[in-house]
């Protein structure tokens, strides 16, 4: 569902370990989170929770890799931890303000400091520290890196939560509510997917189709007695000639779009796939669409 005015995007929360970042999402929860650590591992991006209001949607994202590693990565390893935060709208750096300044805080912002990602200082269990020494703590890590927010919280406690949401909402662009709003959904992937697919469509066509095609999940369910997923999904174009653009010679462009997406799409979900594509054309959809909204209706 899209709406005007309606802000979404993906947050990711890191920061040493036990500085609180699984305690804030918890109290993040309150009905308003679907936590999803049961879901099928992803190998980058994991979803932890997704916080839905009725002018917004946090989706908060796991991001591995780019705590300091007991072993040396390579730099592939490194890339790709810095690409997956280059990839959310916000990143939420995240310690403990008893503990103050260490080591792994600094291996932490020398990888912020290639990327562009705007990031909020979280300073966690103020409830452990009298207020006169928090500030001398702001200002040591003030002059380590330019923080788009300072915001103290105690996730614990409750403190200043309300706050921190506020300020995160702030940050995010207009977007469409990816996830229902309270109802756990058997594959928060779902959406990823769709945007793989269409990726791929997009970049092997050359962009000779619009932005405007769609791709609708059909399907996604786990074969019994088989370690497969079957993805079944139709790409939506307007026009005969878009849909022969897409298909290409002889099934070709289509073969090629599904086999880039399957290898990403095993790679989201950690799991072998079978994805099977189809075409449709749909004359007008996305005026259609607009003049629905027009009337109030919602994607
Ligand atoms: P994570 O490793 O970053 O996910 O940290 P956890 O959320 O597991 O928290 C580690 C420990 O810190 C737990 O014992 C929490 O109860 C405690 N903790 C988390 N937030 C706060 C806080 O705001 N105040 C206090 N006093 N303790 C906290
Ligand atoms: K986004
Ligand atoms: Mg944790």
């Amino acid at each position: 569902m899209s709406r005007e005015g309606y802000k979404s995007g993906f947050v990711s929360i890191i920061g040493r370990p036990n500085v609180g970042k699984s305690t804030f999402l918890n109290r993040v929860i309150g009905q308003k989170i679907a936590i999803m650590s049961d879901k099928p591992q992803t190998t980058r991006n994991k979803i932890q929770g997704v916080y839905t209001t009725n002018d917004a949607q946090i989706i908060f994202i796991d991001t591995p890799g780019i705590h300091k590693p007991k072993h040396k990565l390579g730099d592939f390893m490194m890339k790709v931890a810095e690409n997956a935060l280059k990839e959310v709208d916000l990143i939420l750096f995240m310690i403990n303000a008893e503990e103050g300044f260490g080591r792994g805080d600094a291996f932490i912002i020398e990888r912020l400091k290639k990327i562009n990602t705007p990031v909020f200082l979280v300073i966690n269990k103020i409830d452990q520290v009298h207020p006169d020494d928090l500030l001398p703590l702001i200002e040591q890590y003030k002059s380590l890196y330019e923080f788009a927010e300072i915001v103290p919280i105690s996730a614990l406690q409750g403190n200043n939560i309300e706050t921190l949401i506020e300020q995160i909402k702030k940050y995010l662009p207009e977007g469409p509510q990816y996830y229902p709003a309270d109802q756990v959904t058997d594959h928060p992937e779902r959406f990823i997917i769709a945007e793989l697919i269409r990726e791929k469509a997009l970049h092997l066509t050359r962009e000779e189709v619009p932005h405007s095609i769609a791709v609708v999940i059909d399907a996604i369910e786990r074969r019994q007695d088989s370690s497969t997923v079957y993805v079944s999904a139709t790409i939506i174009v307007e026009r005969d000639s878009q849909k022969g653009i897409i298909i290409g010679k002889q099934g070709r462009m289509l073969k090629e779009i599904g086999q880039r997406a399957r290898v990403d799409i095993e790679a989201l979900l950690g799991s072998k796939v079978f994805l099977e594509l189809w075409v449709k054309v749909q004359k007008d959809w996305r005026n259609k669409l607009s003049q629905l909204r027009d009337f109030g209706f919602r994607e």
